[in-house]
């Protein structure tokens, strides 16, 4: 471990390449003889899985751990049919409700990917699968079919105006000048009208190059869709670094929302975040609000709208589509 802190150490220094200063990070992936292997093949193999688990932790250095081979050996087995389960429909979209707190009405809702692999029992979950469709160069394939079956789907019923559906983005969609061909071909090709889609971007997704973020939302904001900042207050960023893009909405992280009632530290930086939004013009919705209390207090802040077990888990199209139908649409969870 040692020495392990050592070589990081070195590389922590940027180094001159042919007169320009070159900086790398280092992952360093640890076994030991005899507890891990008994040959080089072996020893080399696991110190592999653990540089890996290092990498993904961003943690420097990691020891070999049969727990960590386990999953890695399972993730390597999905990567090999992430191809075919794309081609084959096996990806499935879970629609979970937004309710707009002034009116009580529900105002959209955001669309969750599941994977329903044929060799799998339970569904698989994005926060497995997304990072293996990314690392493997088929984000693109999976978010043209996620788009493709919001539209169809759009089409086997009638919300009422101003519903938005909205559908999660990578970062690497930033840096894709294919995306705004492909959503104004869909547009076109489709009766989803452009005011029913949302797209919800990282704010650390937007500033890993936000110029060029600006050139693609700006163009996908021209068509009249909808953007959003997802999971907003944990990419350290803030809203002053975002005001110059075509934004419409925030989405507050569940991790300030969880505890509002009780955590005043938490109240007062939803509190800060709805003033700052509201100045800048843009609407807030509070995601992972699962009690009425976090609700009262949300609408008691000015919070626009809010998303969470509260209201429903994330559900199967025709499962929501009948949720939506049978909601009450009258003004009990209106702020007034
Ligand atoms: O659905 P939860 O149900 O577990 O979603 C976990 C995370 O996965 C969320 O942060 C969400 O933004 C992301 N996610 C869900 N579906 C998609 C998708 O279709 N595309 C991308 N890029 N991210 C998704
Ligand atoms: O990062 P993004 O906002 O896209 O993630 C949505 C994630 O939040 C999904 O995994 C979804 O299942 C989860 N989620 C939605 N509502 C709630 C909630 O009320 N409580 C908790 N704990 N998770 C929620
Ligand atoms: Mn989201």
């Amino acid at each position: 471990m040692k020495l392990a802190k050592s070589v990081i150490q070195c590389f922590n220094e940027p180094f001159d390449a042919d007169q320009q200063p070159v900086r790398i990070s280092t992952s360093i992936g640890i076994s030991c003889f005899p507890v891990h292997g008994h040959d080089l093949h072996e020893l080399v193999r696991k110190a592999d899985v653990a540089m890996y688990q290092a990498k993904t932790l961003g943690k420097g250095y990691c020891l070999y751990d049969s727990e960590l081979d386990h999953h890695s050996t399972l993730l390597l087995s999905l990567s090999h049919d992430l191809d075919q389960g794309i081609r084959n429909n096996e990806f499935l979209l879970h629609y979970q409700p937004k309710v707009d707190l002034s009116t009580g009405f529900v105002s959209g809702a955001e669309v969750l990917s599941r994977w329903k692999h044929a060799r799998h029992q339970s569904m698989l979950l994005p926060d497995t699968f997304i990072p293996l469709i990314e690392q493997n160069g088929l984000i693109q394939s999976l978010t043209q079919k996620v788009l493709f079956i919001v539209a169809e789907n759009y089409q086997l019923w009638t919300p009422d105006p101003g519903f938005q559906i909205g559908v999660n983005l990578s970062a690497i969609h930033l840096q894709d000048p294919e995306l705004p061909n492909f959503i104004e071909k869909l547009l076109a090709e489709t009766t989803l009208p452009a005011s029913a889609l949302q797209l919800e971007l990282t704010e650390t997704a937007i500033l890993q190059n936000p110029k060029r973020a600006k050139i693609v939302l700006s163009e996908i904001c021209n068509m009249g869709v909808s953007l959003a900042i997802d999971d907003f207050g944990t990419g350290y960023s803030s809203l002053l670094h975002l005001k110059h893009l075509p934004l419409n909405e925030i989405k507050i992280d569940k991790s300030f929302v969880f505890n509002c009632v009780s955590n005043n530290n938490d109240a007062a930086i939803i509190k800060a975040m709805i003033r700052m939004a509201h100045d800048l013009g843009l609407v807030v919705t509070a995601e992972g609000v699962e009690s009425q209390d976090v609700l009262n207090c949300l609408a008691d802040m000015g919070c626009d709208k809010a998303q969470g077990y509260y209201f429903s888990t994330p559900l199967p199209f025709d499962e929501f589509k009948h949720w939506y139908e049978s909601f009450p649409q009258h003004s009990d969870f209106a702020r007034s």
